[in-house]
């Protein structure tokens, strides 16, 4: 019988193949895919992160891990998705310039559809000036940045500023997230919220949107 802890050693191994097979042997179970997603998926990512860092994990094998993640998140996706749910309004979400990390981002994606966002996904590496032609392409109500490195955070500041220069700033409200980012951080480059995660990112905007 599958469990969540076979998933989260299933991420850690990168094991491609192995993935859908237990994720798919827990949702015949019955078990809830959100679960799956935050203790078995996430859960698998956050054994990795410490041992990235001390040296035990380098880039080729973390990457594994990602895409094994990635490929159990395909599968419980649909299930979250409720395609008759109405729009609560529309947010481009992007991996700030110079930031390849596109985990966390892609989650939030995930969370953001699921909860009734209509989302237009940028991608990672996203230059200030492509955030701003977005906004003026598809009015969105609201703007997500995310930033994993301490290197690329002051690009959330660079863009903000790139949003004002074009005089679209006040079209948006702008949210911003990642591991470095604090709420103190966004309170002094002029964010209007900060989120630790993907879930209270939804709530955040949900308060925003009211
Ligand atoms: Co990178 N990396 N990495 N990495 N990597 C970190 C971030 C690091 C902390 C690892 C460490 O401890 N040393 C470190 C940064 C140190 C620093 O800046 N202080 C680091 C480094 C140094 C690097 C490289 C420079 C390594 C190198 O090449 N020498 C390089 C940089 C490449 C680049 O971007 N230019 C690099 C590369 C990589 C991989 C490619 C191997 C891979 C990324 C794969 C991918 O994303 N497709 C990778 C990974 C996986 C990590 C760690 C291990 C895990 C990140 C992750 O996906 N976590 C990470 C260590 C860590 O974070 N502890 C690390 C899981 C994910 C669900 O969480 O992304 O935090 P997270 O997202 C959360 C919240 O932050 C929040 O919600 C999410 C879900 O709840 N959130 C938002 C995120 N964005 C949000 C936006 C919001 C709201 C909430 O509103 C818009």
């Amino acid at each position: 019988m599958a469990t969540l802890e076979n998933v989260s050693q299933c991420v850690l191994d990168g094991d491609l193949d192995e993935i859908k097979v237990l994720v798919q042997a827990l949702l015949d179970e019955g078990m809830d895919p959100i679960k799956i997603i935050n203790e078995g998926l996430i859960a698998g990512m956050n054994i990795v992160a410490p041992l990235f860092k001390s040296g035990e994990m380098f880039v080729p094998e973390v990457m594994e891990s990602a895409d094994t993640m990635n490929e159990g998140m395909k599968i419980v996706k649909p299930l979250i998705m409720d395609a008759d749910m109405p729009s609560k309004g529309k947010i481009i979400i992007g991996t700030v310039n110079g930031d390849l990390h596109d985990i966390g981002k892609n989650l939030l994606i995930m969370m953001m559809e699921s909860n009734g966002y209509v989302v237009v996904d940028l991608g990672v590496d996203v230059k200030e000036e492509d955030f701003v032609a977005a906004v003026k392409k598809h009015q969105p109500e609201i703007v997500g940045m995310s930033s994993l490195l301490t290197t690329t955070m002051m690009k959330i500041d660079s863009t903000i500023k790139q949003l004002i220069k074009e005089g679209v700033r006040d079209q948006v409200k702008v949210i911003i997230g990642g591991a470095p980012v604090t709420q103190e951080f966004a309170d002094d480059i002029g964010a209007d919220g900060y989120s630790e995660d993907a879930s209270t990112a939804v709530d955040l905007c949900d308060r925003m949107m009211d």
